[in-house]
């Protein structure tokens, strides 16, 4: 498999003219397991760990290798495992809050050309968590496409309904499928070019892996059935970029419990641009729409031409953001069990 097949293009390849490569390879981080990590380049995938040094640079968990990455690395022990010297910049990246109070933010993956994003007709339908991935995707450039999965179990006009509301929000970027027909997969996996990476998001239990195993054509990562009320039963526990049949690379990533976005300023802004546009007119360039004079966002919801509904979903989104950007900036600054980590590894460095 040659790194283009892998999805190295001449953006890397520029940006790794600009670092010192001497001596080392370049290869994909294909998974990522709590500091463990496995990179693949074009003659093997080995078990990672990062070099000392690189440990030494690192002050926030954003910097750590995650699945997606371009890394430099050194081979060693007869090339069957490596260390990481340093990795590319990201082109485009998914990131999340970190689940509950721990460290800032958390990377889902990096270099994803597009977000699969995943909901299930039963149980897991959710226009509002979708808005959430959607500018998640945003924020970090990456394109989104909407899956709806398991279109087998509900009457065919349900599907088209859901299927309408979900393409409405993701501007048409939406189809249906199901696992167990097989209808829908083709559509899909001819929209998946080779060399192209794609990243599975979505609720615990909607039937991301046993998609990736569809698209493998064989069952190569292990499944499990929902619980009576539809809770997923979080199966797939780590990150992992496998090769599919056509020539994509995709990555499946663990059901999200909790989904903070951060930072995402920007993806708001091109998820709700009717509210931007409208923002531009009002009289104070900092206005919140709130009691300001002159206002023209609360001047089109009064003429009924933007959705009170709407407005409101913006502005809980924008706090949220807000909320994540500040805590992500002071946990970074108070997160203590990540600096001992860091202490630790510089000690065991002198020593
Ligand atoms: N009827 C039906 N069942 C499906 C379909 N896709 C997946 N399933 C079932 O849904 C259950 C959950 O599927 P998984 O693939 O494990 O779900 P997941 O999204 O990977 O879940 P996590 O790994 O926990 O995040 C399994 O029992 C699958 O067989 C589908 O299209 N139709
Ligand atoms: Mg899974
Ligand atoms: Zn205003």
């Amino acid at each position: 498999m040659t790194l283009q097949e892998l999805g190295y293009n001449t953006w890397f390849e520029e940006h790794a003219a600009l670092q010192n490569t001497k001596g080392c390879a370049i290869a994909r981080i294909t998974a990522v397991d709590r500091g463990f990590c496995l990179v693949r380049d074009a003659l093997r995938e080995v078990p990672a760990e990062l070099s000392g040094r690189m440990s030494f640079g690192i002050d926030s968990p954003e910097q750590l290798p995650c699945v997606g990455d371009w890394a430099l690395v050194r081979h060693c022990n007869n090339d069957t495992f490596a260390i990481i010297v340093g990795l590319l910049p990201r082109r485009t990246f998914l990131r999340r809050r970190a689940p509950g109070a721990g460290a800032g933010c958390q990377m889902i993956a990096a270099n994803i050309d597009l977000a699969l994003i995943v909901q299930s007709c039963q149980f897991d339908f959710n226009p509002n968590r979708l808005e959430r991935y959607l500018v998640m995707a945003l924020d970090g450039g990456v394109e989104p496409l909407v899956l709806l999965t398991k279109t087998d179990l509900v009457p065919e006009e349900e599907v088209e309904r859901k299927l309408g509301v979900l393409r409405a929000l993701a501007r048409g970027k939406a189809m249906s499928l199901s696992n167990v027909t097989g209808s829908g997969l083709d559509e899909l996996r001819q929209l998946l070019a080779p060399g192209q990476t794609c990243c599975l998001l979505g609720s615990s239990g909607v039937g991301k892996t046993t998609l990736v195993n569809r698209l493998m054509g064989r069952d190569v990562f292990g499944t499990q059935t929902v619980s009576g009320t539809g809770e997923g039963r979080h199966t797939t526990t780590r990150r992992q970029l496998c090769t599919l049949q056509g020539g994509a690379l995709l990555v499946d990533t663990p059901g999200m419990r909790e989904l903070g976005i951060v930072g995402a300023e920007e993806g708001l802004e091109a998820g709700f641009e009717d509210i931007a546009a409208l923002s531009a007119q009002c009289r104070y360039a900092d206005c919140r729409h709130g009691n300001e004079p002159g206002c023209a966002v609360r001047a089109a919801i009064e003429r009924g031409e933007l959705a009170r509904e709407r407005f409101a979903h913006h502005l809980k989104l924008r706090k949220e953001s807000e909320y994540n950007a500040l805590s992500a900036l002071d946990k970074r600054r108070k997160d203590k069990t990540f600096g001992r980590l860091v202490k630790a590894v510089k000690k065991h460095m002198r020593d």
